[in-house]
């Protein structure tokens, strides 16, 4: 059998069975595409459902609001693919009558979306016969071919290699293919390759060592941040304010407050951030709780405090709002601030 018809027959066998596979509609594969961007499928695969539930339809996303949109990516990370996706959506049914361009190169004009996920939806809901290389793929790839090194040179290798190889009958089952043998057999750390479907083709597999392929790159060290944040309350109501588009955790709500500066105490630097961010100067009282998170590129440790203001009134620039803890529900808060949201539930909410 040759590289794609063995891979092919592998994949018929052995495919993971996905809610958003098999299903004839470019929406919904466009959506599992972006919900799949640097997220793991088993915690995605709720954040589909329940999206697809609620809008069933690309013209449901294009007319919601975006805290709606928000809300539901909520716990998923990385908003800006959501923010992005909503405005794509806007632009397909303003500029293309709802119909999701079935061209490679206009549909990567779109908003968050990059030559893999061009690649990805075009070949799966269009049949278009263009390699998706994600990380599995490259790696399969990479050890398929022998390559080492991911310089340039290599991915072009790479991509010629696929672009020849690829079943042009089906290009979508085919790139899943790769995908899901990288996910499940052709894996980083001991790769299974007495049960690969191509282990007779494969260059690494034959160097007695697969797992040196590829080369590994050195993760620079990310950095830590402590974040102080305050809780400030009038009677039963707290304060919160939408952070800004271009920001990380973009058009989520969030309590005042930033990073502690070199030199400065938890509580100095919330006295700080209040004073330049709102105008306000509180008197802090008790710990609220601390809570740790981790992003992709740095972690933080975030303390938030109880503070009350008298008769002073928060100045932000951000959209802002007072709200009982009873409303958290309706606003989309980053996954920190849910965790704290977790331990004032259990003191109920005791200043
Ligand atoms: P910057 O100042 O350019 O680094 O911009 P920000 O706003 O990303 O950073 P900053 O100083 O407000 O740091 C806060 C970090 O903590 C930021 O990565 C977002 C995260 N965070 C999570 N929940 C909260 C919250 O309720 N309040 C604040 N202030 N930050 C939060």
């Amino acid at each position: 059998m040759s590289f794609k018809e063995s891979i092919l027959s592998w994949y018929d066998e052995n495919k993971r069975s996905l809610p958003f596979r098999d299903i004839k509609n470019p929406y919904f594969t466009w959506l599992s595409e972006i919900m799949l961007q640097q997220t793991q499928v088993n915690t995605m695969i709720p954040y589909f459902n329940r999206w697809i539930n609620i809008f069933p339809t690309l013209n449901d996303v294009a007319n919601a609001t975006e805290q709606e949109v928000l809300k539901l990516w909520e716990g998923l990370g990385y908003y800006s693919r959501c923010r992005n996706f909503q405005k794509a959506t806007q632009i397909v049914m303003k500029n293309y009558d709802g119909v999701i361009p079935n061209n490679y190169n206009e549909f990567l004009r779109l908003p968050g979306v990059g030559p893999y996920t061009a690649a990805a939806v075009m070949s799966i809901a269009f049949n278009k016969s263009i390699p998706a290389i994600d990380g599995n793929i490259r790696r399969v790839s990479s050890r398929i071919l022998g390559r080492k090194k991911m310089g340039a040179q290599a991915q072009k290798r790479i991509r010629n290699y696929l672009e020849r190889e690829i079943e042009h009958h089906r290009p979508g089952d085919f790139n899943q293919a790769l995908m899901d043998l990288g996910s499940s057999i052709c894996t980083p750390q001991k790769p299974m390759c007495k049960q690969c479907p191509i282990n007779t083709m494969c260059f690494a597999m034959d160097s007695g060592n697969p797992e040196l392929y590829p080369e590994k790159r050195k993760k620079k060290k990310s950095p830590h941040y402590n974040v102080a944040a305050g809780l400030i309350w009038d009677n039963d109501k707290f304060f919160i304010q939408k952070r800004s588009a271009k920001s990380l955790l973009g058009g989520l709500w969030e309590f005042p407050g930033g990073k502690v500066e070199k030199g400065e105490t938890v509580e100095g630097a919330l006295k700080r951030e209040l004073k330049e961010e709102c105008n306000i100067e509180p008197t802090i009282h008790g710990k609220a709780g601390a809570v740790k998170h981790v992003f992709s590129h740095f972690s933080i440790d975030l303390t938030v405090f109880h503070c009350s203001i008298d008769e002073q009134t928060p100045k932000t620039e951000l959209p802002n709002t007072w709200i009982t803890p009873n409303e958290i529900k309706q606003y989309p808060f980053p996954a920190a601030n849910h965790k704290l949201f977790k331990i004032l539930d259990q003191n109920d909410w005791n200043i």
